[in-house]
C-alpha cells in the first residue's frame, strides 16, 4: 500500500498555498485528482454543509478542524452532583480550573489572535465554566462582537437546558445553529440523584419539583430548536448505578425530539475536585464499560463517540489543548485578524479529505468483501489530518477504531500519560498506559521500540509502525484483511 507522507498538522504553519501544498505533496500524495467533497451519500447536503467543519459534530472533520471555547459565562442556575463551581463546567469539561474567565472584549481579542495562528480553526463554542443560556448577556455579546470581526466562524453553545427557551429566538437571530444540552435523565426520581436543586424564575426548587421543572425545560428546548432547524448534540454524563441504564430511554426521547447527536460521556469523579459524586465515592465507568453501553445505544439517535471532555476554555484540535499559547497576557490590546490562513488551510485541506474519503470507502469495502465474522479493536496514536503519524511514546491519547463486517467505525479513545520524555521512557507510565489500552487487539502508530512493543505483546497487545503515515482506516482494512486470511499482518516493529 502506497504511503504518502503528509500530515496536515505539519502545514498549519504554512501561509501560503504554495508552502501549503509542496508540504501535502511530498513524499508521494497523489492528492490532486479527487473532489473536494467527502459527503456521506446519506447525508442532507444542507446538513452536510453545517457539520462538515464542526470537529464535534462530524468525526470526519475532527480530523481536520478545530474550535475555541472562551470561558465568558462563569455563572449557573442549577447545581450537578458532578460539578465543583471552581472547576470547568462538565456539561463540555474535565474537571481542571479555568485559567481565565474573560469579557466578551477579551474574548474577541483571544478568538481574533488565534484564528491568525490556528488555520485549523472553525468553531468558537461558549462551554461555561458556568451555563451560556443563564449567563446570556455575555455570551450574546461575544458571539455578536466576534461574528462583526470574524463572519464565517461558526458558533456553538452548550447549556443545561433550563434556561434555553428563552433564547432560541435570539440564537436563530445570531446564527448559532448547533446547541448541546446536557441531558442526563428523562425520569425525574433519577434527575433527584444528580441535581440537588435548580435556580428558575428567581426561586430555588429542589427534590423531585427541581428536576422536574429541569426535564420540561431541557425537552421544551429540543423541540423549539429542531423546529427551527438547529442542530442539537445532547450530552449525556453516565453515571454507574445512577443512569447508565436509563440512557438507553434518554436516548429513545431526544431522537422522537430530533436531536441529531447523541453524546454519553464517562462521570469523571475524583474525591480531590471537591464534588458531591467525588466526594461521597461514586465512580464513573470503565472505558469497556462505556462502550458496551454506547453499543447498546447503536441505532438509536446518533452516536458521537469522539468527544474529548473538553475545558471550558480548551482551544485547538480536539485531542490536544493549545490553551496555553493565548493567555491574555500574550495577546496584544490591538489584534486584527487575517483570514489568508485559515482560507489556505481549507483549500488544503479540501483536497485531501476527497483522497481521505476514497481511501476509507475502499478499506470499508475490503473489510465487507472479507466476508469474515470477526471484530478487530484497533488503538491508533495520530496527530490528526486522518493519517497514523504520531509515535507510539509520544502519544497523549489513542484512537479506537472497530473493524469488523459491518466496516470500519471510530468508537472512541483512551486519554494516556506521554510514555517518551526526552528519549526516555518510563516503566511505570506504560505500565499506565498498557492499562487504559486494555481490549485493544492491535495499536497502530508511526514509530514504536523494541521495549515498548514487547511489554505491550507481554500484554495481549500487538503493536506495529508498518502503516506509519498511511490513512488510518487504510491501515485498518489492510490489517483485518490479513487478520482474517488474506495477507500475512506486516511484522511488528
Ligand atoms: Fe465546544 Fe461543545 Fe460546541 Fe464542540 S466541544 S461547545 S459542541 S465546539 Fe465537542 Fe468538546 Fe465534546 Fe463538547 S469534544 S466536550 S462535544
Ligand atoms: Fe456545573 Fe455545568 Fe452543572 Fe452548572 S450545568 S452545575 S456549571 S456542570
Amino acid at each position: 500500500m502506497s504511503a504518502p507522507m503528509i500530515s496536515l498538522d505539519s502545514l498549519a504553519p504554512a501561509s501560503s498555498m504554495d508552502a501549503m501544498l509542496a508540504k501535502a505533496t511530498s513524499g508521494g500524495c497523489s492528492s490532486s485528482s479527487c473532489g473536494s467533497s467527502a459527503k456521506p451519500e446519506d447525508m442532507d447536503t444542507a446538513i452536510w454543509e453545517k457539520i462538515k467543519d464542526h470537529p464535534c459534530y462530524s468525526e470526519e472533520a475532527h480530523h481536520y478542524f478545530a474550535r475555541m471555547h472562551v470561558a465568558v459565562a462563569p455563572a449557573c442556575n442549577i447545581q450537578c452532583n458532578y460539578c465543583n463551581r471552581k472547576y470547568d463546567c462538565a456539561n463540555e469539561s474535565r474537571p481542571g480550573v479555568v485559567s481565565e474567565k474573560l469579557t466578551p472584549d477579551q474574548a474577541r481579542r483571544k478568538v481574533i489572535a488565534v484564528a491568525n495562528e490556528v488555520p485549523q480553526l472553525s468553531v468558537l463554542g461558549i462551554a461555561g465554566p458556568g451555563d451560556a443560556c443563564y449567563d446570556w448577556r455575555k455570551t450574546k455579546a461575544t458571539f455578536e462582537e466576534v461574528s462583526r470581526d470574524i463572519p464565517d466562524i461558526k458558533l456553538c453553545i452548550s447549556t443545561n437546558g433550563l434556561a434555553l427557551p428563552d433564547h432560541v429566538d435570539e440564537l436563530v437571530e445570531m446564527n448559532v445553529d448547533h446547541v448541546t444540552i446536557t441531558i442526563n435523565m428523562v425520569d425525574p426520581e433519577i434527575g433527584t440523584k444528580i441535581y440537588p436543586w435548580i435556580f428558575y424564575r428567581n426561586r430555588r426548587y429542589t427534590g423531585l419539583e427541581a428536576s422536574r421543572i429541569l426535564h420540561e425545560r431541557q425537552m421544551l428546548g429540543l423541540e423549539m430548536l429542531t423546529a427551527r432547524g438547529i442542530l442539537t448534540k445532547i450530552n449525556s454524563v453516565m453515571i454507574p448505578g445512577v443512569n447508565d441504564e436509563h440512557l438507553l430511554e434518554v436516548n429513545k426521547w431526544v431522537k422522537e425530539r430530533g436531536a441529531f447527536l447523541h453524546n454519553v460521556m464517562p462521570l469523571i469523579s475524583d474525591p480531590a475536585h471537591g464534588t458531591h459524586f467525588g466526594l461521597t465515592g461514586q465512580r464513573g465507568p470503565k472505558a469497556m464499560e462505556l462502550k458496551a453501553l454506547q453499543d447498546k445505544l447503536e441505532g438509536g439517535a446518533k452516536l458521537m463517540r469522539h468527544c474529548r471532555q473538553c475545558r471550558a476554555d480548551a482551544v485547538g484540535l480536539l485531542g490536544e489543548d493549545r490553551g496555553q499559547e493565548f493567555t491574555l497576557d500574550q495577546i496584544p490590546d490591538e489584534v486584527a485578524y487575517d483570514p489568508a490562513g485559515r482560507e489556505t488551510y481549507r483549500e488544503v485541506v479540501a483536497r485531501e479529505r476527497g483522497d481521505h474519503a476514497a481511501a476509507k470507502q475502499a478499506a470499508v469495502n475490503t473489510v465487507k468483501e472479507t466476508e469474515a465474522a470477526g471484530s478487530l479493536l484497533v488503538a491508533v496514536a495520530t496527530k490528526g489530518g486522518g493519517r497514523i503519524n504520531e509515535h507510539f511514546g509520544h502519544a497523549r491519547e489513542f484512537q479506537v477504531y472497530e473493524a469488523s463486517p459491518k466496516g470500519i467505525v471510530f468508537v472512541g479513545h483512551r486519554k494516556v500519560e506521554q510514555y517518551c520524555m526526552g528519549g526516555f521512557g518510563e516503566d511505570a507510565t506504560l505500565d499506565g498506559v498498557i492499562e487504559a489500552l486494555e481490549g485493544i487487539d492491535v495499536v497502530l502508530c508511526a514509530k514504536i521500540g523494541d521495549c515498548p512493543s514487547d511489554s505491550l505483546a507481554a500484554a495481549g497487545i500487538r503493536a506495529t509502525d508498518a502503516y506509519g503515515f498511511d490513512y488510518i482506516e487504510a491501515a485498518i482494512g489492510a490489517l483485518y484483511a490479513a487478520e482474517f486470511g488474506l495477507e500475512l499482518l506486516a511484522e511488528s516493529a
